[in-house]
């Protein structure tokens, strides 16, 4: 058992690289938005990060220290195509992700490569971004240029990271750049535009790559478990599966299963529009042949995970011309465990346990690779870091259960992160790295964690050891 299982870390291109206007680089959004004061925590920014694109040789030393089996990292767009078209290629941006994968391949660690992760080249969104379906076509013809030139070495490719956060927090929050506050009706437009940039990705690599390199490609939502606020109240159950539906669902529904979206989903939104006197449903419509087109175009399931929330039933008001929330409102699960950095992560194991069942039983048993999962922790960064052992240790046994007891088909686990990095709007803290970085340092020097050791252990042993498993005793001794 276990022989094939994929032991890795994770990271992304703005959160770790650096050098944000290095050798050609273009910007990107999240450049731009990092560069004006009072958007990010501290006035942070990614311009140095961890300096990773200075540093393929030391970042290559940890993994190979840690043992892993994958490294998952994701490419710039703008550092390859300065302005996110074809007609410009940055040559230096290319030779170091070749210097990376290169390194990895040559110390047997499978390159697992995602094509965005957010950081969309400004000139795509001065035409207007995912709302444009310009897009489709160009992240394309990226993705094209990615497969002809990586795609020898790297045999895993994911789309995109978290679409679900690209359009809601993008597009319906406005948090993350390009901040446009439009819930009742961008996500849904923009999400319509990923699904098919997604789709047109998958079919150009069938047709024009698979049957020489061989890979897989898929994409990675990030997902929750909720649980029923009151677990004997149907209203309470439907809720909750209402809820992953329309965050996970919104995207898997079509890849996996019919090419379209859930139906409570075209439901609940489509009642919703007739009531605010819509003349049409504010959740677009696929063609027939569009969906044909998206249905099947992953080939594994990807996902992120950080906590668990609990639902509960809503009649939630409809304000025709402002705010509209389609989706039930969730609450942290009040764990035994503190909560993380992150107020609202709340480490709660057992929940990935009922999660990963979810997926098996809803797309009909997947191979499953956990793509991110780890614990940001408010402290200028310990090394010797109790709080990021005890998250792995519990999250870890979980995902064993599913594995050993449960049957799911799991293929993966990857820690996020690698080392501390940017972390979006809260900057430099919390930090979820294995690794220390000094980000007071020019030099960004990275110094494993107690939690590095540890992980290390356990890919060594392909799962928790006896002796990693008295941990939490020995734990409770020191804390109580
Ligand atoms: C992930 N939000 O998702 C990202 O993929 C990583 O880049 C990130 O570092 C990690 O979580 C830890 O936070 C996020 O809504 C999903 O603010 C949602 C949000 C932030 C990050």
């Amino acid at each position: 058992m276990f022989e094939d299982f994929s032991w890795g870390v994770s990271s992304s291109a703005y959160q770790i690289e650096g050098g944000w206007d290095a050798d050609g680089k273009g910007p990107s959004i999240w450049d731009n938005f990092t560069h004006i004061p009072g958007n990010i925590k501290n006035n942070d920014t990614g311009d140095i990060a961890c300096d990773s694109y200075n540093k393929v040789e030391e970042d290559i030393y940890l993994l190979r220290a840690l043992g892993v089996k994958n490294y998952h990292f994701s490419l710039s767009w703008s550092r390859i195509f300065p302005s996110g078209r074809n007609n410009l290629i940055n040559s230096h941006g290319v030779d170091y992700y070749n210097r990376l994968i290169d390194g990895l391949v040559a110390n047997n660690i499978t390159p697992m490569v995602t094509l965005y992760h957010w950081d969309l080249p400004q000139a795509l969104q001065d035409i207007g971004g995912w709302e444009n379906s310009a897009l489709i076509d160009l992240f394309d013809s990226f993705a094209d240029f990615c497969f002809q030139t990586f795609g020898d070495r790297v045999k895993f490719w994911i789309t995109l990271n978290e679409p679900q956060v690209i359009a809601w927090v993008g597009y319906g929050l406005g948090a993350f750049p390009p901040n446009i506050n439009d819930p009742g009706t961008a996500p849904y437009r923009v999400a319509h535009i990923l699904l098919k940039a997604h789709a047109r990705v998958y079919h150009t690599y069938d047709d024009k790559y698979r049957a020489s390199q061989g890979g897989v490609i898929t994409l990675c939502p990030n997902i929750e478990w909720v649980e029923p606020k009151t677990p004997t109240d149907p209203r309470d159950i439907e809720a909750a599966d209402r809820h992953l539906q329309f965050l996970v669902g919104w995207f898997t529904h079509p890849i996996f299963k019919n090419g379209d979206y859930p139906e409570v989903m075209k439901w609940k939104v489509g009642n919703r529009s007739e009531l605010q006197n819509l003349p049409s449903s504010r959740l677009p419509v696929f063609t027939a042949e569009e969906r044909e087109y998206i249905r099947g175009t992953a080939d594994v399931f990807c996902f992120n995970t950080y906590t668990s929330k609990i639902v509960t039933h809503a009649v939630t008001q409809l304000r025709p011309f402002s705010y509209e929330y389609d989706q039930e409102v969730s609450t942290s699960v009040d764990s035994s465990w503190p909560s993380s950095a992150i107020s609202d992560q709340r480490a709660v194991a057992w929940g990935l346990r009922r999660l990963l069942n979810w997926i098996k039983e809803e797309y009909e048993n997947p191979p499953i690779y956990i793509i991110e999962n780890g614990v940001g922790v408010k402290t200028t960064s310990d090394v010797d870091d109790n709080t990021r052992i005890f998250y792995y240790k519990t999250y870890i046994d979980e995902t064993l259960k599913a594995y050993n007891l449960d049957n799911v088909n799991l293929r993966g686990y990857n820690a996020w992160s690698l080392m501390d990095n940017f972390e979006w709007l809260n900057g430099y803290d919390p930090r979820f790295g294995l690794h220390q970085v000094d980000f007071d340092n020019p030099n960004r020097p990275r110094t494993p964690k107690r939690s590095a050791v540890y992980y290390a252990e356990i890919i060594r042993n392909n799962g928790i050891p006896i002796h990693l498993q008295l941990f939490k005793l020995s734990f409770t001794v020191i804390e109580g």
